[in-house]
């Protein structure tokens, strides 16, 4: 007989609520959860997919140990007993902070990679630590940082109720959105036309998301830093800025309006390659628009001037008094952040606080450039990186210049990956301890909830059960309770105690705590029995904004409601958030913060440059997440090929058919051309992900039509300053036919 179970779906960030189907101790079936509060039924064809995701007989069911340089299956108790001699050994010789860890994309997606890879980097005493993070949104959190005092006080676009929404460099009808956190971003998009609202799209590609839009602006990559300036200029030029309620809570928009002069539309429209009349027109209707949220993603951050960009997405919607009112861009509120406490002064927010070894690049937010990664690795000296953990990533294809990083790999002397799967990066690891498939895994998005275009609380148990194999839990507790010396068969749940522990005695011991002056071992006999995340997640609910103060507040949040409430619970509309969450020094909105005043000379100097010659650009399909879902016969095939998108123009131009050669600073790729008039002339699009063509590999059909891997095309040495992070949209390259 078929049961059914409900899951939050991990594939993307709209976090979907799933009705699986279970039949014989399988999933065997997917649908959308009508009953979903944040999501009423939406999934797209990855989620469809889970039962196949989750039965891919390409996932590892057993470790795998190398031994006389091949990776081995082994059981659980020899692959820690091997994790943990290995690790040793490295921590004894060479020390903690000789260890690099890299952490992938799906961190974000569950409770483990939410909760223990701290612990496993302080283990460790280590800085050489690197993120997915530095390839994607650093620059957001840099700006964030600088701007509120809190590099996690992210704002989102209002979808439900905005009148104007402007999204730049972003695809929500493909990606689902990121960094706004909205199941069924297609279908919000389309109610918000249907009420009459206004949705524009800045992207040099004619993307689904820009056939849906009333205006498509079509600039060169790279220049939305530009373009949002003399936005910010037209604002100031023409009259039309108008902070509204939170004018009181701003300082700096002197300095920013003096930062605009230089920008107008004419000097920057050549560099955009735009009317400098469609920059008129896109400040006039923002500042028109009764609520407008400007929106931007992965086309503002992975490019030369990420930070800058991401900076003056806030600062539009501070100029048209669009931040933190209804309809316009707002703050979420978690229910795991803390309790609010109040306006106060903060710290604020600093960067650089240590240098990468090898080329001196700034620390942000404790990580270093994931772009540096190999060269910290190949250079010899005091904190070479000698030994590598991974969790939930595959650099080797998604970073810049694999084939450098893949060489890289091979010379450290001890490798650990948490991963389900042997692909490009883990077939270097010495032991890959494989987390159990998605319905074996409980979920709660600690990250994600931070950034919902709603507030919400879900929680979803594993839907089945472990059948004798750790848990990803576990796993990464096993690693953190070597690197602190207990040895990798201590009980794993020593770690979360020593969590509970330390988070309770310093909340009881702040007088703004909801807890304040309670005595730890009440607080600690309140959490329930059963798996220490689920210790963890109890404790964070009850001490959050929402949370029942361990009993304080009796209606408030514990795990056990978000349990008995298997659809989830509505925490509501977003609300205004400012002063309260503000924590720069001066207590108020830094608009002008001078690192980034000073990062627009950059800019400046960039408006007179050559501006010929073709231009890359990524793209994402619908039926792919980054490099590892080419495995699924389920998602192979549509549009979801790795090829080389170009305007019929171009191609006509350089007698482009069939296949072209691709040359860029890091390397040179043939690669089979699709003709379009989707995107602009000079622009040339390949997505990432893809190059599943290396040896020693365990993804069969991926092999079987591997694609090429765009970031060999990139040599990693164009970084976003301020962050760190790696220019992966808007590189120059060359490109003619091939052969
Ligand atoms: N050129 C170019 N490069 C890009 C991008 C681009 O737009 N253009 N995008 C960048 C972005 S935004 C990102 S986020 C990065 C992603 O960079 P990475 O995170 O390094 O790469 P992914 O392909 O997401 O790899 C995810 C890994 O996690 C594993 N995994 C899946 N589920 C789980 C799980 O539950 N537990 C564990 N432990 N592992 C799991 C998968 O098998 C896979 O090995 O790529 C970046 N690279
Ligand atoms: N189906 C699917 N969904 C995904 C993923 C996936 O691989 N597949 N990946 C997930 C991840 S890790 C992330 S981070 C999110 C990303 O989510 P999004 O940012 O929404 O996704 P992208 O498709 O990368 O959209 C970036 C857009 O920026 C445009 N662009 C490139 N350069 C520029 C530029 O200089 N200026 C402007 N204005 N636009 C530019 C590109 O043409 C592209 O349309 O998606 C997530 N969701
Ligand atoms: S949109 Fe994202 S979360 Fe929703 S079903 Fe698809 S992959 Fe899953
Ligand atoms: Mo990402």
């Amino acid at each position: 007989m078929a049961e059914t179970a409900l899951r939050i779906c991990p594939f993307c960030e709209a976090t979907c609520g799933l009705t699986l189907t279970i039949d014989d101790g399988r999933v065997v079936g997917a649908r959308g959860d009508r009953d979903d509060v944040f999501s009423a039924g939406f999934i797209c064809p990855k989620g469809a997919s889970f039962a196949e995701l989750d039965n891919d007989p390409d996932r590892l069911s057993a470790p795998l140990v190398r031994r006389d340089g091949v990776l081995t299956e082994a059981s659980w108790d020899e692959a820690f007993a091997a994790m943990a001699e290995g690790l040793s050994a490295a921590v004894r010789e060479h020390g903690g902070p000789a260890v690099g860890v890299y952490l992938g994309n799906p961190n974000a997606h569950t409770v483990a990679g939410a909760l223990y890879p701290p612990l496993i980097i302080r283990g460790l005493g280590t800085r050489q630590v690197f993120s997915a993070s530095t390839l994607d949104q650093m620059p957001k959190h840099v700006s964030l940082g600088l701007m509120f005092g809190s590099p996690a006080a992210f704002t989102v676009p209002d979808l439900d109720r905005t009148d104007y929404l402007v999204v730049i460099g972003a695809n929500p009808m493909v990606s689902n959105g990121s960094l706004a956190t909205a199941a069924d971003f297609p279908g919000k998009l389309r109610r918000l036309r249907e009420r009459g609202g206004r949705l524009v799209v800045v992207d040099p590609a004619r993307t689904r998301t820009a056939q849906l839009a009333d205006r498509h602006l079509a600039p060169r990559p790279g220049t939305d830093a530009a373009l949002l300036l003399a936005v910010v200029h037209v604002l100031f030029d023409e009259g039309l800025v108008d902070l509204g309620a939170v004018g009181e809570f701003v300082t700096g928009v002197d300095d920013v309006r003096d930062l605009a002069a230089d920008f107008g539309p004419d000097a920057v429209a050549a560099f955009c390659g735009l009317d400098a009349d469609e920059i008129r027109t896109l400040a006039r209707g923002l500042a028109a628009a009764p609520t407008a949220a400007v929106y931007g993603r992965i086309g503002t951050s992975t490019v030369e001037f990420g930070t800058l960009g991401s900076w003056l997405v806030d600062v539009v919607n501070v100029l048209t008094g669009n931040l933190d009112r209804t309809g316009g861009a707002m703050f979420p509120l978690s229910p795991v952040a803390p309790a609010p406490r109040g306006h106060r002064p903060g710290r604020g927010f600093s960067t650089g606080r240590w240098r990468s070894r090898v080329s001196g690049r700034p620390e942000v937010l404790s990580e270093l450039p994931t772009a540096v990664l190999a060269e910290e690795i190949e250079t010899p000296g005091e904190g070479q990186i000698r030994a590598m953990i991974t969790v939930a990533g595959n650099p080797v294809l998604s970073a810049p210049d694999g084939d450098r990083l893949d060489r890289a790999l091979d010379q450290v002397e001890f490798m650990v990956s948490v991963d389900p799967y042997l692909n490009e990066t883990t077939r270097h690891a010495d032991v890959i301890l494989p987390p159990p498939p998605p319905s074996r895994s409980p979920h709660f998005d600690v990250a994600l909830n931070a950034l919902a275009v709603r507030n919400n609380a879900r929680y979803s148990p594993p839907a089945l059960p472990l059948d004798g194999r750790p848990d990803e839990a576990e796993i990464l507790s096993r690693i953190a309770l070597v690197l602190y010396g207990l040895g990798h068969d201590a009980d794993p749940a020593l770690v979360d105690d020593q969590v509970v522990a330390t988070t309770l005695a310093k909340e009881t011991a702040d007088a703004s705590s909801p807890v304040a002056g309670r005595s730890v071992d009440e607080l600690t006999a309140m959490l329930p029995a059963g798996p220490g995340y689920e210790r963890r997640l109890d404790m964070m609910l009850r001490l959050g904004a929402y949370g029942d103060a361990f009993g304080t507040r009796p209606d408030g949040l514990t795990l056990r409601k978000l349990k008995d409430a298997p659809h989830g619970i509505d925490l509501g509309p977003l609300q205004p958030r400012l002063p309260d969450l503000l924590r720069t020094p001066s207590g108020l909105v830094e608009l002008a913060p001078p690192q980034l005043i000073s990062d627009a000379g950059r800019l400046r100097d960039a408006l007179h440059r050559h501006t010929d010659g073709f231009v890359l650009i990524g793209r994402r399909h619908l039926r792919s997440n980054n490099s590892w879902m080419h495995n699924l016969p389920a998602l192979a095939g549509g549009t979801n090929r790795c090829t080389l998108r170009i305007h019929p123009d171009d191609a006509a131009d350089l007698g482009l058919t069939d296949s072209a050669v691709v040359k860029g600073p890091g390397g040179e790729l043939v690669v089979p051309v699709e003709v379009t008039e989707d995107i602009r002339r000079g622009v040339l699009s390949l997505p990432h992900g893809w190059g599943h063509d290396r040896p020693g590999t365990g993804q069969k059909l991926a092999a079987s039509r591997p694609g090429v891997n765009v970031n060999q095309l990139n040599d990693g040495s164009m970084l976003d300053p301020l962050s760190g992070t790696a220019v992966l949209n808007g590189i120059p390259v060359v490109v003619a036919p091939a052969g």
